[in-house]
């Protein structure tokens, strides 16, 4: 396949785990260079060093968080001066808890509703201006299958998810005219860090969610993610949806007996 992505700028949120980290590296590997962003510094200072070692590209830390509007806005504002942005990964994203609505803890519905959608707001304001300048320009927004079918205890949590499905719509509705495109991915289950922080460090509830199956990986994702960045500049990959062979719809998770 044509390589589409050497020499092209991503900044990627939540660069430090997960999803991101795997985005972070397969985009490097295409040879992209990088801004990484999520609040631990030394985790994206340790993966930027290594991946300007490897890869040869270029890769910029921006340690943030994204629910700071002020924190984004002139950390991120300054870093727009001085790189020009080909795609934005609007991945920094986290769940917690799994109570019914009614036992619910409002810091977390608030860190959820801060983090999905408002920091993803304030990111991609900025970066979609100068996208929008420059007339070119690839947004790829970390959906959920949470986004698309409720399950219990996920209240709020599905609730970002399906504002940044339909968020993704309306960008690519303002997009009209232009040649930016946006891209929803809505992944299920995925093992990364996920679960450690949605049940604060809680091993045996984090291990449940992945028992008795193959759940997707990081890896999966990036792979995806790279394939919808890679496509011809006429080519909008709008939606996808993709879950674990074992996964079916959030509620049907065919797990092996171990
Ligand atoms: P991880 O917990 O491994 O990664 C989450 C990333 O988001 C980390 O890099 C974290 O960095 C960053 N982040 C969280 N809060 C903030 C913040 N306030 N400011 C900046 N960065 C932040 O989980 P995943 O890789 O699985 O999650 C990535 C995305 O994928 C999320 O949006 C999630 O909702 C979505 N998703 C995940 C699925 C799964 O099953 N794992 C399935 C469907 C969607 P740091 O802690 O350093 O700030
Ligand atoms: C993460 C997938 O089903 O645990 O978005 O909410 S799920």
């Amino acid at each position: 396949m044509q390589n589409r992505l050497k020499g092209k700028t991503a900044l990627i949120t939540g660069a430090s785990s997960g999803i991101g980290e795997a985005c972070a590296r397969s985009l490097a590997e295409a040879g992209c260079h990088l801004l990484l962003t999520g609040r631990r510094a030394g985790k994206l200072e340790a993966l930027a060093r290594e991946l300007e070692e490897k890869e040869a590209v270029a890769v910029v830390c921006l340690p943030m968080d994204v629910t700071d509007r002020a924190e984004v806005e002139f950390g991120l504002g300054e870093a727009l001066k001085r790189h020009e942005i080909d795609i934005l990964i609007n991945n920094a994203g986290l769940a917690l808890g799994l109570e019914p609505l009614d036992r619910g803890e409002v810091e977390h519905w608030e860190r959820m509703i801060d983090t999905n959608l408002k920091g993803l707001l304030y990111v991609s304001r900025l970066v979609m201006a100068q996208m929008r300048e420059r007339d070119t320009g690839h947004i790829l927004n970390m959906g959920s299958i949470a986004g698309e079918v409720a399950y219990p205890g996920g209240n709020v949590y599905c609730a970002t998810k399906a504002a940044v499905h339909m968020l993704s719509d309306a960008m690519n509705v303002d997009a009209m005219g232009t040649k930016i495109r946006i891209g929803t991915v809505a992944p299920g289950a995925v093992e990364t860090e996920f679960s450690d922080v949605r049940f604060e460090g809680d091993r045996s509830k984090r291990d449940a969610v992945y028992a008795g199956y193959d759940p997707l990986t990081a890896q999966d994702i990036a792979d995806l993610a790279l394939y919808i960045l890679n496509a011809p500049g006429h080519v909008n990959i709008q939606h996808v949806r993709v879950m674990p062979t074992a996964q079916r719809n959030p509620y049907l998770l065919h797990r092996e007996e171990s």
